[in-house]
């Protein structure tokens, strides 16, 4: 089953710094004063495994993180925004609904990702006073916080399969325990992909079942629909194996043994799947012979008598399925309760820069940030160009021009801007 909402999100600008002075009984002319604006509020995704489908998130247009305070007098910052965090069912897939890229890939309880980054706060003027401006005019405006337009997709992974030969009952049993309306029919392979479903037992605990086109010999070898669900039946926890006690299509001694190989074949591994065998058919009237052939044939093995069409025996089985899926999931939360696991779909930053050297102790920045930057400057006034500097040292340009190999009383041209270096 695949769901499909979108949305628009928003995360929180960041504040602006404030511009403010100290005026104090002792100190008339006192220093900057400005706080810092606060943080943008971000928007994360995070996996819940009490969900189970987007249907929330249907109704939802969009969402907004908060806004970051403004920083204000006395050096004091504002407030950071509130975060959004939005809770998903397993197997969400989240992207940009713009181009298709693939922000995040939720398969593991726990698992959150940062989908909408809040703007940064503005640095209040505070942090701009230099021995040559003691009281600067300047704070920084906060950075605007990331908004993106999402599709959002579940691919709902299921805990329990269906599995068993053509006509066995699979689809009945499915269409019996949950609201799915799969087709169902006398003649073989009437099911082509899974249909899913979702199982609510009245103790309410909950579990995706799927039912899958049937399994023939060869399936492995891609007879029948071979290989196309076989690659669903390993992603399941718990394999509900139906036979046909009425040994109307198949024998069910075969039967049974054929599907183990097969899956066997598929490199399935078995060993750590919990598999329930239901004897189906039993009221048809054949079904109690071939019971008692197929017990003595595998005397070890656990058995549920049902008939999905008369409902008989399927509360057991769906117990039985919830216990083995409760189990495997608490293992598997275990494994990853205590590390967060947090996929950030940001790339490394790349610096938005580049420094050629031009020989002769002359160095170039270049970047179309930094030029459309320098226009804004006005050269001739020592604050704009102090903190054009300023701004050039936080993007890391001086740091990186050292290590490029530049040294004191170099020129760097900056733009149609020719600078000296100072380390
Ligand atoms: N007598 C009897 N017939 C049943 C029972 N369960 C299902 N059937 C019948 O068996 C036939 C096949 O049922 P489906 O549920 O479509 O079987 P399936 O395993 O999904 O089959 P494929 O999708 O072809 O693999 C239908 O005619 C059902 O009515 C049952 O418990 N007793
Ligand atoms: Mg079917």
């Amino acid at each position: 089953m695949i769901d499909f909402v979108h949305i628009k999100v928003k995360a929180g600008d960041g504040g602006k710094g404030a511009v403010a002075f100290r005026h104090e009984k002792y100190y008339p002319n006192g220093g900057p004063f400005g706080g810092d604006g606060g943080r943008g509020g971000n928007i994360y995704f995070e996996v819940d495994t009490n969900e189970t489908t987007l249907i929330k998130l249907r109704y939802t247009k969009s969402l907004k993180a908060g806004n970051g305070g403004n920083g204000m007098t006395k050096k004091m910052h504002g407030k950071d925004g509130e975060d959004v965090t939005v809770k998903v069912p397993l197997g969400t897939m989240i992207r940009n609904a713009a181009n298709g890229d693939l922000l995040a890939d939720l398969t593991k309880p726990h698992q959150i990702a940062l989908i909408a980054r809040g703007g940064k706060g503005g640095l209040g003027n505070v942090h701009f006073a230099t021995a040559r401006n003691s009281a600067p005019e300047y704070a920084q405006p906060g950075e605007i916080g990331e908004s993106l337009e999402l599709q959002i997709e579940l691919r709902l992974l299921a805990d329990a399969g269906l599995i068993g030969f053509p006509s066995v009952g699979k689809s009945t049993f499915l269409s019996v325990v949950t609201n799915a309306k799969p087709a169902i029919a006398e003649y073989p392979f009437t099911t082509l992909e899974p249909n899913i479903g979702v199982v609510e037992l009245p103790d309410e605990r909950s579990f995706v079942l799927a039912d899958m086109p049937g399994l023939i010999e060869g399936a492995s070898d891609g007879k029948g629909l071979g290989h196309e669900f076989l690659r669903h039946i390993r992603r399941c926890r718990v394999l509900i194996h139906i036979v046909d006690m009425s040994g109307e299509n198949q024998d069910p001694i075969d039967a049974y043994r054929i599907i183990n190989e097969e899956l066997s074949k598929y490199d399935i591994d078995l060993e750590n799947k919990t598999q329930i065998v239901v004897a189906n058919k039993m009221d048809d009237e054949n079904a109690p012979v071939y019971l008692e052939w197929f017990k003595e044939a595998y005397p070890d093995l656990k058995i549920y008598e049902a008939s999905t069409l008369t409902h008989q025996g399927l509360s057991e089985i769906l117990y039985a399925a919830m216990d083995a899926i409760s189990e495997a999931r608490k293992a598997e939360e275990e494994q990853t309760e205590h590390e967060e696991v947090v996929v950030y779909r940001y790339e490394p930053k790349r610096p938005d820069f580049e420094i050629v050297n031009l020989g002769n102790h002359r160095w170039k920045v270049e970047s179309d940030k930094i030029d459309r930057l320098a226009e804004q400057v006005d050269f001739d006034k020592d604050e704009d160009t102090y903190q054009f500097a300023m701004t050039l040292h936080k993007l890391g340009i001086d740091t990186a021009l050292y290590e490029a190999g530049a040294r004191d009383g170099d020129q760097v041209i900056v733009g149609t801007y020719i600078m000296d270096y100072t380390e």
